[in-house]
């Protein structure tokens, strides 16, 4: 399982004071600690509602890699804010995330071959959210489908289903699951899938039970990468179990660290 962490997001009121504040010991050492506990790659997000987008994203950019050398995982939803952090980072980065509209097609996907970036697909379009598995397979295929148009390759891309609250809108975990499996499917060898984990257990309580339970599940249907908070022990114990289950691990070293 490739581990993303979701912490580095100006959504949580200290990462967003911080980012406000451009307090880079802060922002750095709360990387590092995400590295420290298992993060592979570190998604970043600027927080909503905020006027500073490129500027923001171009500092925390160059605030992480001095101390992170994992890959970044820039999280918007703006071409400005999406370029200025292609431009600033050194390593090679997953843009998360395109949709299936044609407009963030037509803009990202560009971007993604100009930066020689990953990205991620994620399965909502001007309608808004699919509803069953099958749409969200056929919208994931009309994002391969247009990338290949721009020479990005499937293995250039994560399937995202949209992983959303449970609390809201109970019949859908189950539609995700179905979806990650779907995916798999789509293309030979099969395409990656990832979620925002978190999104599942937004609004309920025990939400760690939730997010684990969840994980359990989508790792059992061949998920392989999760936008997840590293620093849930629970969580990264059922992670590192499910990749001894899923017979992902040789000897199970980080198990048996575990
Ligand atoms: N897919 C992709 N990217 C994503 C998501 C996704 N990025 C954003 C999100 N979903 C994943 N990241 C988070 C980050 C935080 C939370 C959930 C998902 C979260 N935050 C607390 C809350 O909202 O309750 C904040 C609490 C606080 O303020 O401290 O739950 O699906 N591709």
């Amino acid at each position: 399982m490739y581990v993303i962490s979701e912490r580095i997001n100006g959504l949580f009121t200290s990462v967003g004071k911080a980012i406000d504040g451009r307090d880079a010991k802060f922002i750095q050492e709360l990387a590092v600690k995400q590295v420290e506990c298992g993060a592979q790659a570190l998604d970043v997000n600027v927080g909503p509602g905020r006027e500073d987008g490129p500027a923001a994203m171009e500092w925390l950019v160059r605030t992480l890699q001095e101390v992170a050398d994992v890959p970044l995982s820039l999280d918007t939803s703006g071409p400005k804010t999406m370029e200025a952090g292609l431009k600033a980072a050194k390593n090679r980065v997953i843009m998360n995330s395109t949709t299936a509209e044609a407009k963030k097609m037509e803009r990202f996907f560009p971007l993604c071959r100009e930066y020689d970036a990953e990205i991620i697909c994620l399965c909502m379009d001007e309608k808004g959210v699919p509803n069953s598995a099958d749409a969200r397979a056929e919208m994931a295929m009309i994002m391969m489908t247009k990338a290949m148009e721009y020479d990005i390759m499937p293995d250039r891309l994560y399937l995202d289903p949209l992983v959303l609250p449970v609390g809201a809108a109970q019949d859908q975990s189950k539609k995700i699951i179905q979806a990650v499996q779907m995916f798999q499917g789509l293309n030979d060898p099969a395409p990656r899938t990832v979620v925002g984990l978190s999104n599942v257990s937004n609004c309920t309580k025990q939400r760690s039970l939730i997010n684990r339970t969840f994980l359990a599940m989508l790792m059992g249907s061949g998920l392989t990468a999760a936008i997840l908070d590293p620093e849930d022990k629970d969580l990264m114990d059922v992670l590192k179990a499910g990749e001894l289950l899923m017979n992902e691990k040789l000897y199970c070293d980080d198990f048996l660290r575990a």
